[in-house]
């Protein structure tokens, strides 16, 4: 775009100047990045670049956002960082890898809160999500009022089947970068280590950790079964993606344009839960034609087992009665 316009105007330099006014191709006023952690073939980067040309089309011009999907800019964790820092200016991030800046933004984590999407959505889009906007909105970000759909967990490995909660024992399981993932792993007896998702492929493959857990269209995009050989349709917990924004920057926005990327942002995460949805309906057929062996579960001995750790107490404790009183009053008694 930029050496386009240098050409262009060199090309136009003998012109009447209202001819380089109105030449069509005029670089934006504002140039803004926005990164995911997801493949460009996930439903998430491919709405967000929907997004993106819809924004350029609505603003005329004005608002062009580069959209950097895959950990392009950095892991998870150095993204969170330049997000504050307004080197990056959008950034979908799990509620639970958030949580190392915003504790409550994890509570949609906690282990089997969620029995089906239709609780997920009520509660997301509704009070519990709305609690969570507003402490993000304390620490310097945005949170869009739609979230998009990362999914139901299950568990994935390399050395044997999960069925029961004792074959979690010792087992060596990635988890993303959040205190929540660890204390449910290790609640489980499991041995949890703390991977950036731009690292799992690799640290499956070098069996630095025999497992993984990650909804089944990621297992799939991200071509994890090539790394893996059995999956537990443990359907753990829920997780999602908040679409932040850095507070300052977006704020540097005219309002008619922050109206149009907040509008076009919402309507494209709703697009992209659908997406999902629909590919939930094959997915499973789709990555064991690939050779992943699913395991049948023991799903309630699996949430009797964090029950007797004691994990809902300690966190209901962190989280707070306030916190912990929208949560239930969503998805039913958890403790
Ligand atoms: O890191 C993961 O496993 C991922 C991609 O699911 C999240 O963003 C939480």
């Amino acid at each position: 775009m930029i050496s386009l316009d240098r050409r262009s105007l060199l090309a136009g330099a003998a012109l009447p100047l209202f001819a380089i006014r109105t030449r069509p191709a005029r670089a934006a006023e504002f140039n803004l990045k926005l990164a995911n952690n997801s493949p460009a073939t996930h439903p998430q980067s491919v709405r967000q670049q929907e997004a993106a040309d819809r924004i350029k089309a609505a603003t005329n011009g004005a608002v062009e956002i580069q959209v950097f999907p895959n950990n392009q800019l950095g892991s998870d964790t150095d993204t969170l960082s330049q997000l504050r820092s307004g080197a990056v200016d959008f950034f979908t991030l799990s509620g639970l890898i958030l949580a190392t800046l915003v504790p409550p933004a994890s509570i949609n984590g906690v282990g089997f809160a969620f029995k089906d999407y239709d609780t997920v959505w009520k509660a997301m889009d509704g009070r519990l999500g709305g609690y969570v906007r507003q402490e993000i909105n304390k620490r310097g970000l945005i949170a869009m009022e739609k979230m998009w759909d990362n999914g139901f967990r299950q568990i994935t490995s390399s050395t044997h089947p999960i069925a029961q909660p004792a074959d979690l024992k010792g087992f060596k399981i990635r988890v993303p970068v959040s205190p929540l993932w660890t204390s449910m792993f290790q609640a489980l007896g499991a041995s949890p280590i703390s991977i950036n998702f731009s690292e799992v492929y690799s640290a499956l493959q070098t069996k630095i950790a025999e497992g993984q857990e990650n909804p089944l269209t990621l297992i799939q995009i991200a071509k994890l079964y090539e790394v893996q050989k059995y999956c537990s349709m443990t359907s753990h917990m829920w997780d999602g993606f908040w679409m932040l924004a850095n507070k300052n920057n977006f704020a540097g926005l005219p309002p008619d344009a922050q109206a149009i990327v907040t509008k076009e942002l919402n309507r494209s995460a709703l697009d992209e839960r659908a997406d999902i949805a629909r590919l939930n309906g094959s997915v499973a057929d789709d990555l064991k034609s690939k050779g992943l062996v699913f395991v049948e579960v023991d799903k309630p001995a699996f949430r009797q087992a964090l029950k007797s750790a004691g994990f809902y107490a300690d966190w209901k404790k962190k989280y707070g009665d306030e916190a912990w009183g929208i949560l239930e009053s969503e998805v039913g008694t958890l403790s």
